[in-house]
């Protein structure tokens, strides 16, 4: 008999060793093994938890890498089929007699039934939810068994629409409470799990165990800050207890009071106040300062309870007024008007359990590098881990969080929308007090999808079942998630939809915000992207290649080419290779090679976007918000990311890097003329001068201007306009650069503009040269040219790398200092590095 030590643990940060915690958690993570269901019986295997059972299958090296090759379509058997996992533990009679024994989970993907000695005592159908049964009852002395069986979602699915007399547009996704794009997206893979995905444990308390804490600001001065605070407790017995507030850095009570808990008592409410409040603020406008708190709550017996909160004191506000040109759409942060610089994330692996701390870290770091202060987390993936948020709070990086719902219409019966009532109340609860939270938003492109996606015809829907449709969608995002948002998270806005107007309207430019997908859905030029500027631009993006070293994970090296079978396994859009195809021939780029394909979808996806965000901020304030599509990827593909899976960085997050940074110095060519604008986020005004100089290729001076400017608080302005024709003053336009510099006193910022087309350009060789110096965690590379080289590309063929800087110019007589943070010696970062440039990717050869 195989006997299990269960194991004591403290449940949170900051218990003293004398007291007894409240609550015991036995955590029951080990042990586990798993079969398929119909599988005979020796066919067990170890299973790992939490976890997936594709991470189990393939971690017991029963099945291929998923993410190899072409490997998905051989895969898709496991979603069809049910699962069986089971694991044993040891209950004593110490354990048998205390008061409360609740089995928890913290996630069950999706469908799954639990036994606990062959009864069944939980079924399950959300994935978003935490789970908790009282066990009591079904214990035994010794050994217990206890089981988890998951029947599959793509079956279910089938099940569910049987029963329902009427279609629902969109996908599998429908009924399942479960990661939309577990079932296939247009930059993942279809991998439907089934698992294990977050912890599992027993609670055991006697008399006490606390729910939730919730703080909220109720008012800032800049004298005083006041927060409220309340505790959901559940109590089987009464006692007298402590509450107690504690600032940990100053080691200063904030709060003391004597409180009487009881059965009937389910929540403790206090208040306390800050002096002189530090405010939080988010990246680029201050420091995101956060307060440790402590909440302890201590009985008379002996039993404990403590939790530090960081919590951040402001006020967001997300304002949509009615004005002139239609409806705002703007956040204010701590009374401020601020300009939204950001991304869309996706679950950063098909698999979940996969991502760690260091992940989520390496992912909002370099939102924070990117010059973002806001990420939209959306809403056809996870509510992601409590450490993203944590992350996100440290790095003064806003949440917009939708719920998750995107791109189908969701049943409306009593059962569903109560699943979806306790899912919203747990996710609020649980990331309400965050200081990045600035919104809620009920779903993703479904209002826009009802309304311009064509459904009703598709799906032959009946004007009957239409309007029960439409009055289901009503009920969950109108009625529903706003009255959670209300009651649980009084400091956050929430919006039904993202977004308010589909792209082909021309409301979605005035009211509200837009998904402007133009430019790659509707296949328009990018110039388009300087007309179509809305109010808040949420969505808009490129597809580009990931980096060679991410290729090389999906196919050897011989089988390069320019769209091997793999690199078409690993593109989800149906027309993806041929949309980037024509773009690239707009640019007058003929890919020859992989190689080719790569640098040269990278180059226009950042041009392109980078056009974009410029025409969005130039056009602040009536525009309030950038968000590209989209930061990251699932697993490696060719997709809008601006980083691929492995953490290589494309041109595009570079190229939004300075896009975004808290100043832009911004150039734009309409046919012969030139405007140049000045922008800044900045809540004061700055002083600087404004330099700008067109030169040959060789350097030679041909124009310059120098003024100095102030740009206003938080604003953008026009300085001045030019003639192309004018400053070119007879010059080869193929042959020119024109580059604008702003210098304040700290800073320099710099733009560069060319006169036609990336192919057409008279670029001469360049011989680039460069010098590997070892530095503290990696490489310092120093790179110099004999003539102008555009474009310089750093990449390594078999290692992901990432760069302080990339795709950038080297003039002549200039040295350029980059550095490469990386473990590999400097023998092989030697024989890795490329170091490449535009004139070389536009020859003969590579
Ligand atoms: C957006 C998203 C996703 C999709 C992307 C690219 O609208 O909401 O549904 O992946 O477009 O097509």
């Amino acid at each position: 008999m195989k006997r299990l030590l269960y194991f004591f643990f403290i449940l949170l940060t900051g218990c003293t060793s004398e007291k007894k915690p409240f609550v015991e958690k036995v955590l029951l993570t080990d042990g586990w093994e798993f079969q398929k269901i119909d599988a005979g019986r020796e066919s067990w295997h170890k299973a790992f938890v939490p976890g997936s059972i594709h991470t189990d299958l393939l971690k017991n090296k029963l099945i291929p890498d998923p993410f190899h090759g072409c490997n998905e379509k051989k895969l898709q058997w496991i979603g069809q089929s049910d699962w069986k996992y089971r694991k044993t533990f040891c209950a004593d009679s110490g354990l048998l007699q205390k008061q409360n024994i609740r089995l928890v989970f913290e996630g069950l993907d999706t469908y799954a039934r639990i036994l606990l000695n062959g009864e069944k005592v939980l079924e399950t159908n959300n994935m978003f939810r935490k789970w908790s049964v009282n066990i009591k009852p079904f214990l035994r002395e010794g050994e217990n068994l206890l089981e988890v069986v998951f029947s599959s979602a793509e079956e279910q699915y089938l099940k569910d629409s049987l029963a329902l007399d009427y279609p629902l547009p969109g996908g599998k996704w429908v009924f399942a409470r479960k990661a939309a794009c577990h079932f296939g997206w247009d930059w993942g893979p279809k991998y439907v799990t089934a698992g294990i995905w977050k912890p599992v444990y027993l609670e055991i308390w006697e008399k006490h165990s606390i729910v939730d804490i919730h703080l909220s600001t109720t008012s800032i001065t800049p004298e005083r800050a006041v927060i409220k605070g309340s505790v959901s407790v559940h109590s089987s017995g009464e006692e007298k207890a402590e509450i107690k507030v504690k600032n940990l850095l100053s080691k200063k009570n904030l709060y003391i009071e004597k409180v009487m808990l009881h059965p009937k008592k389910e929540a403790i409410h206090f208040t306390f106040s800050l002096e002189d409040p530090i405010l939080w603020w988010s990246n680029g406008l201050g420091e995101p300062y956060l307060y440790p708190f402590e909440i302890i709550i201590s009985g008379e017996s002996g039993y404990e309870y403590s939790q530090q909160i960081d919590y951040g004191i402001r006020t967001i506000e997300l304002v949509q007024e009615r004005d002139e040109y239609g409806q705002s759409f703007y956040f204010k942060l701590n009374g401020e008007k601020i300009f939204i610089k950001g991304a869309n994330i996706i679950p950063p692996h098909s698999f979940m359990t996969e991502v760690t701390r260091e992940q989520y870290a390496g992912l909002v770091q370099l939102a924070a590098k990117s010059n973002m202060n806001m990420l939209r987390v959306w809403g056809g993936g996870v509510y992601l881990d409590d450490d993203f948020y944590h992350l996100c709070d440290k790095h003064g990086i806003m949440v917009w969080q939708d719920f998750m719902f995107a791109c189908a219409m969701y049943p409306g019966d009593t059962a569903f929308l109560e699943n979806v009532r306790q899912e919203a109340e747990h996710q609020v609860k649980r990331l309400r007090n965050h200081a990045s939270i600035a919104l809620w938003c009920g779903n993703n492109e479904i209002d826009e999808g009802w309304k311009n996606w064509g459904w009703q015809q598709q799906y032959k829907l009946s004007a009957k079942d239409s309007a029960m449709i439409w009055g289901n969608y009503q009920r969950l995002f109108h009625q529903l998630l706003p009255e959670i948002v209300t009651r649980y998270d009084n400091q956050c806005h929430y919006i039904p939809t993202s977004p308010l107007n589909g792209w082909g309207r021309k409301e979605s430019m005035t009211f509200g915000d837009s998904h402007y997908w133009g430019v790659w859905w509707g296949k328009e030029p990018f110039e388009i992207y300087l007309e179509k500027v809305p109010r808040f631009m949420s969505e808009f993006g490129f597809q580009a290649m990931p980096a060679l070293s991410t290729i090389r994970t999906m196919q050897p090296p011989e089988e390069d080419s320019l769209f091997s079978s793999s690199i078409r396994c690993h593109q989800k859009h149906p027309t993806g290779f041929e949309t980037i195809g024509l773009y690239l021939e707009r640019e007058d780029l003929f890919p020859k090679t992989l190689e080719h394909s790569i640098y040269f979808s990278q180059l226009v996806q950042a041009k392109g976007i980078g056009m974009a965000i410029e025409a969005h901020r130039r056009a602040m304030p009536y525009c309030m918000g950038s968000l590209y599509w989209q930061l990251n990827d699932c697993w490696p593909v060719t997709s809008w990311s601006g980083t691929d899976f492995y953490g290589n960085q494309k041109a595009l997050q570079y190229e939004v890097e300075k896009c975004f940074k808290d100043i832009l110095v911004s150039v734009v060519m309409k046919n012969d003329t030139g405007s140049v604008y000045l922008i800044s986020d900045r809540l004061k005004p700055v002083d600087g001068l404004l330099e700008l100089q067109l030169t040959d290729f060789h350097g030679k001076n041909i124009w310059r201007y120098e003024r100095a400017s102030l740009i206003p608080a938080c604003t953008g302005k026009h300085v001045l306009s030019f003639s192309r024709k004018g400053i070119l003053a007879g010059h080869d336009p193929a042959a020119c650069l024109l580059k604008a510099t702003f210098r304040t006193e700290e800073d320099s910022y710099e733009s560069t503009q060319f006169f036609t087309s990336y192919g057409k350009l008279q670029l001469s060789d360049a011989e680039l040269n460069y010098t590997i110096l070892p530095s503290d965690d990696g490489f310092e590379i120093e790179i110099s040219s004999d003539n102008f080289a555009a474009f310089v590309y750093l990449y390594a063929e078999s290692s992901p790398l990432v760069f302080s800087n990339n795709f950038f110019h080297v003039r002549p007589g200039e040295k350029t200092f980059v550095k490469c943070t990386t473990n590999l010696t400097l023998e092989d970062f030697g024989q890795q590095l490329k170091v490449k440039h535009l004139k070389v990717y536009l020859g003969e050869g590579i």
